[in-house]
């Protein structure tokens, strides 16, 4: 038998990347960055799936936290993951910017891998453990995690959205998806509007009473509030005072022309995230002669993403498109004006790109949060650039000295860039200071640190005998 945690993550993927047949690395990003040590500290495990279809492995430690790993099929990739998750949940939650897909199939295949997921956590956590599910793949697991264990204290957090009732209740399984919530003790958003979206459908769909932000479920309290996520700041902060990275950066500016202002998009390919609406602005300033060719690059970092779904391969080749109809149309011999790469980069490659751009250019069309966004003021201790972001990110609740853009509006998005592009040293170092202030205190410590301390405090309200 195995042993026993007292903390777990369950989360749709392991924090570790498969390198060649047998190896490990550990997967960037800030959230295993800010778990890890809690993960050291409390003896924790984390659940999740490793990445090949149709592989059972054993559990096993690496960089001192315990995996488990969650096997999945070819078939359920394809419609727990692809399907329900990628192609149900992902356009639903945002905004349905594509349209969802609503399949019986897609929903049997979520609702037994949630099922898996739970049966495992129900092994692996000690008696009281604490356990923190996360995202969207897997918001059925807490409430089937309860039924098998009772004596746990759950937690959930949504990285995406959540969305208003009139487009939540298209949802067929919406019923199930908000009881299978509603078995958390805390459910964490990333905005205040998230939360208040989720009490508003319990009482509206389920009939369930609350006080604030805490619902009464039979017998229990669930509170519901928001948990911005962010950055560990001082890796990047660190990172780009490192001498070959601030060499890499001016040689990136000389490999582009050394322009005048060099713009930059750092996104997974997703439809979500406005790519298309950032390039008709900045090509259209092109045409109209606002910027000339060689005063300004637009450096397009599109990393691949999710390449077996149908919208995200129509999305890639509507890109490539426009991106080969601006070139074509105002580049010069040697001089191409949007540089785009599919690829991905280490993580100290970004931050070169990051300091040497001078406008960063996030504009989602709906978002939970925007890592990037926060990535770029934590490499700008230089108060050097500007950043564009929408109003439609999260990230645009704590940064209200971007320069804030409705990404829809092509020609307030034109307006935004060239604010940008033509501010003063001293202006952009003036909000540059408020921008770094945030998000260097509100790190992604303490953004695990407040979630964790919130989970393990009792509720004071007392709970209903028999609500709902
Ligand atoms: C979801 C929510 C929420 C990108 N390209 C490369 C690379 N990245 C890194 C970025 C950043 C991360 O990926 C992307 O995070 P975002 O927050 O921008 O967006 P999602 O992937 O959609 O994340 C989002 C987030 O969850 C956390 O809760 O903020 O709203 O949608 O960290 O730097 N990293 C490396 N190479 C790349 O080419 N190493």
């Amino acid at each position: 038998m195995q042993e026993r945690s007292s903390f777990l993550i369950v989360a749709n993927r392991l924090p570790v990347d498969r390198v060649g047949e047998s190896e490990w690395r550990r997967s960037p990003g800030g959230l295993v960055t800010a778990i890890a040590p809690v993960m050291q500290r409390r003896d924790g495990a984390w659940l999740g799936w490793h990445g090949a279809a149709d592989e059972k492995l054993e559990p096993f430690d690496y960089d001192g936290m315990h995996l488990i790993p969650i096997p999945l099929s070819a078939l359920e990739v394809e419609r727990y993951y692809e399907g329900f998750s990628n192609a149900t949940l992902w356009p639903l939650y945002h905004d349905v910017v594509a349209t969802p897909v609503y399949s019986r199939v897609l929903w049997d295949a979520y609702r037994r891998v949630n099922e898996r997921f739970a049966q495992a956590a129900a092994e692996a956590a000690d008696e009281g453990a604490v356990v923190w599910v996360q995202d969207y793949q897997l918001q059925l697991v807490p409430a089937m995690l309860r039924r098998l264990r009772p004596d746990l204290r759950i937690g959930f957090f949504l990285h995406i959205p959540f969305p208003p009732a009139e487009l939540f209740c298209q949802l067929p399984w919406r019923r199930e998806i908000l009881e299978g919530l509603l078995g958390a003790d805390l459910v964490g958003f990333q905005r205040p509007g998230g939360a208040s979206n989720f009490i508003r459908l319990s009482r509206r769909l389920l009939g369930l009473p609350h006080q604030k932000n805490e619902i009464h479920v039979d017998g229990r309290v669930v509170r519901a509030q928001a948990f911005p996520i962010s950055v560990d700041f001082g890796e990047y902060d660190n990172l780009v005072r490192r001498p070959e990275v601030i060499a890499r950066a001016k040689e990136i500016r000389a490999e582009l022309g050394d322009p005048d202002h060099v713009l930059l998009g750092v996104d997974r390919l997703d439809y979500t995230k406005g790519i298309g609406q950032r390039l008709k602005a900045f090509g259209e300033l092109l045409a109209e002669g606002t910027i000339q060719p060689g005063e300004a690059v637009f450096v397009q970092i599109a990393t691949p993403s999710r390449e077996r779904v149908e919208e995200y391969r129509r999305l890639r080749n509507d890109i490539e498109l426009s991106v080969g109809r601006i070139n074509g149309e105002h580049g010069i011999l040697g001089m191409q004006p949007v540089q785009y790469l599919h690829q991905s980069y280490t993580r100290q490659e970004l931050a070169a790109l990051y300091l040497a751009a001078d406008v960063m250019v996030v504009t989602p069309l709906r978002d939970g949060m925007n890592l990037v966004a926060k990535e770029y003021i934590a490499c700008h201790h230089d108060l050097r650039g500007a950043l564009v972001l929408s109003e439609f990110a999260g990230a645009a609740d704590e940064l209200k000295h971007a320069f804030l853009v409705n990404p829809y509006d092509v020609d307030g998005l034109k307006r935004a860039m060239v604010a940008g592009m033509r501010a003063t040293p001293h202006e952009l170092a003036r909000r540059m200071r408020f921008l770094r202030r945030r998000v260097s205190t509100y790190d992604v410590n303490r953004w695990a640190g407040e979630f964790l301390s919130a989970l393990e405090r009792p509720s004071t309200v007392q709970p209903l005998a028999s609500a709902g």
